[in-house]
């Protein structure tokens, strides 16, 4: 088919959401908003990311003669990208991110309903040899007419309205979920536009894949050190699992959501709460988990940073977490 080579009827993310929130009669498209504003900050970092390597002979602006230029580091320049992003869109009064101390309230003239949390370019130690990197954002919802509260962002996890990433891989992927399901996104460099890729994603009930820093093993408690030893020794004769791991948080749930299996980075000794903060990297990711028909297992702290261990991934898999976990108390 002619047809085929170029597809005409293009399910762009703009076109998705809008489809998605005109089943609710209250939305005025606030949430669209918010979220093209989301959007825009990606394409942006997107852009920077790609031209990271090049970044120190010719500037990220693209200008020539920036020698003399101290080079704003790029994850400090996303941060900026996002907070004047959201800002603006005039739909936000509270953003928590990783890169600021504290909250940001939004001035009262442009705020709006919605507080988002994100970690504007996670894994950033892997942007000198060109791994993929990401951004992780939440967000929530004031409550009915209310002032702009912190308490509104410390709420669990499975009060988010919506979550997802964006991958700076070998292609950009926006993945995204309202709490309908999970849908992946994949942008068109050429059109600037991110198009419907992976329809509603659903990870394999069970997988062959366990992806862990295995280098902290010594540190590591009885449930988890067990668990990884009966992915590599099965005991019930089934294949052992392979390992996969990036270090860099999109990457690795990334893959995990696609093929199946899990992805954990559990408490040890040496940093008894594990190392990645509930708000903005472990409740969002555990969001798209369950959405995506897999599950998430982890601690419950609610202060803006705090950081908690995380096991996430196909169903049976953490299942089989949760009962080792549960036979040790
Ligand atoms: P960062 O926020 O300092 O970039 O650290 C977060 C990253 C995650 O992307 C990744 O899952 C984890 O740190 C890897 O940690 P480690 O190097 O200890 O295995
Ligand atoms: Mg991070």
């Amino acid at each position: 088919h002619a047809a085929d080579a170029f597809r005409t009827d293009l399910m762009t993310i703009t076109r998705f959401v809008l489809n998605e929130q005109s089943k609710y009669p209250e939305s005025r498209g606030d949430f669209s908003i918010l979220l093209s504003h989301i959007v825009l900050g990606c394409k942006f970092v997107c852009a920077a990311v790609n031209k990271a390597g090049l970044a120190k002979l010719i500037g990220l602006a693209g200008e020539t003669n920036v020698q003399a230029k101290e080079q704003k580091k790029l994850d400090v320049l996303s941060n900026e990208v996002f907070v004047k992003a959201l800002v603006s869109s005039g739909r936000t009064c509270i953003l928590v991110s990783e890169e600021d101390e504290e909250a940001i309230i939004v001035e009262p003239s442009k705020r709006g309903k919605y507080c988002v949390v994100f970690d504007p370019l996670d894994g950033s130690s892997n942007i000198d040899c060109g791994v993929s990197i990401g951004t992780i954002f939440g967000i929530y919802v004031i409550k009915d007419g209310g002032e702009a509260r912190l308490e509104d962002v410390l709420q669990p996890g499975k009060n988010m309205l919506a979550a997802g990433y964006c991958m700076y891989g070998s292609s950009c992927m926006f993945v995204l979920s309202t709490g309908s399901g999970v849908n992946g996104f994949t942008l068109d460099p050429s059109l600037g536009e991110f198009i419907l890729t992976h329809p509603d994603i659903k990870i394999p009930k069970k997988g062959k894949i366990y992806s862990v820093n295995e280098g902290n093993a010594k540190n590591w408690d009885g449930p988890t050190a067990k668990y990884v030893e009966k992915c590599k020794f099965p005991e019930d004769g089934s294949p052992a699992k392979s390992l996969r791991y990036v270090g860099s948080m999109v990457a690795d749930v990334h893959r995990t959501l696609l093929y199946g299996g899990v992805f954990l980075y559990p408490a040890d000794k040496k940093s008894p709460n594990g190392k990645l903060r509930v708000l903005y990297e472990v409740f969002p990711m555990s969001f798209l988990m369950e959405q995506a028909g897999g599950q998430s297992f982890t601690g419950k702290e609610r202060k803006i940073h705090e950081r908690s261990p995380i096991f996430l991934g196909s169903y049976d898999d953490v299942e089989e977490i949760k009962d080792l976990y549960a036979a040790e108390e």
